[in-house]
């Protein structure tokens, strides 16, 4: 899938920023900041989903780091812990998506909740602060 263990980087964060830009316009609706919109938060949502999907394939052996933001060597050593969060965000995501297309703001709202815990609980663990 990718030549050298940069191209997962970029790959991976590429997914990770296009996923934030489209769960942070969902946000934005369910706090109140721009009104809630059914068919725009379906829209966002169908691209969180989709998104949720792609980077963990894209964690090669040796790809942690130091640096603020970058993954924590525990991806690796807690594998099958890593791997249960991203199971959680891509089941929580299309959850978002179906309360974004029941056209119902307190299921929005609820669907951000849970989908953005998933999303805190593995930077809490994997990604260095
Ligand atoms: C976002 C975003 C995250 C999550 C997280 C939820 O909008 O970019 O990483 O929500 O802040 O706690």
């Amino acid at each position: 899938q990718f030549a050298k263990p940069e191209d997962a980087v970029k790959y991976r964060k590429a997914a990770f920023t296009v996923m934030a830009n489209h769960f942070g316009r969902i946000s934005a609706m369910a706090q109140g900041k721009v009104p809630f919109d059914a068919a725009a938060a379906s829209a966002n949502a169908e691209i969180v989903a989709t998104m949720a999907m792609l980077p963990f394939s894209a964690f090669p052996e040796g790809t942690h780091g130091t640096d603020k933001g970058t993954p924590k060597a525990s991806v690796w050593s807690e594998r099958a812990k890593f791997d249960e969060g991203a199971k959680a965000l891509q089941a929580e995501s299309v959850k978002l998506v179906a309360a974004a297309k029941s056209n119902n703001l307190d299921a929005l709202k609820a669907a951000v909740g849970n989908t953005g815990k998933t999303c805190k609980s593995c930077h809490d663990n994997f990604r260095n602060e």
